[in-house]
């Protein structure tokens, strides 16, 4: 009979010692976006994540974010960044250019620096929609975020190291 077949595992753990984190937040509907900040600080607090290692960049809305998230995986700085804004559907369709252009430049960033970017955009219908994702009924999306950030940090270290040849899975190959 076939031996049952135990895949390796590759896994980010939620520690955040030792790593950096870069938040990019916007300014726009900043009653929104303060709140997904302190979650998703807190997340990296409570993870172990160290003041001196979590720099937080302001833009004035969320078009500007992926800029920002370009320029600052070009430091070299970070382990993972957190983009943070939140869009809310007005009466024209400025809000399907901001939505599309922010999703798509984050993604783009993310896909050419090769540093992981979080996608904490707030795309929402009203304000309450809004509110109910920053803390209120649906949990906090910036929270999410965070953890998010640490998990994808830790797999990237991991993924590096099985890169380096170093064993990744923590189990030896098998011949
Ligand atoms: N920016 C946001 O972050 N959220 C919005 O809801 C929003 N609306 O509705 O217009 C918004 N617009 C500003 C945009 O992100 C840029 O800052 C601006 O166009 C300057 O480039």
């Amino acid at each position: 009979m076939a031996e049952k077949l135990q895949p390796g595992k590759i896994s980010g753990e939620l520690s955040g010692a030792g790593l950096r984190f870069g938040i990019a937040v916007s300014r726009f509907n900043s009653f929104i976006t303060d709140r997904l900040l302190s979650a998703a600080v807190d997340a990296l607090e409570r993870v172990g994540a160290l003041s001196k290692h979590v720099d937080v960049v302001h833009v004035p809305g969320a078009f500007e974010l992926p800029l920002v998230a370009k320029k600052l995986a070009a430091t070299g700085r970070y382990d993972a960044l957190i983009a943070i804004g939140c869009v809310l559907r007005g009466e024209t369709t400025h809000y399907e250019y901001v939505c599309s252009e922010t999703a798509r430049g984050l993604q783009l960033a993310q896909m050419d620096s090769g540093l992981p970017i979080i996608f904490c955009v707030l795309t929402c219908d009203t304000l309450e929609q809004a509110i109910d994702r920053a803390g209120l009924k649906g949990g906090n999306k910036g929270f999410e975020a965070g953890l998010a950030a640490i998990e994808m940090a830790q797999l990237s270290r991991k993924l590096r190291a099985a890169k380096a040849g170093s064993g990744a899975t923590g189990k030896s190959r098998r011949k």
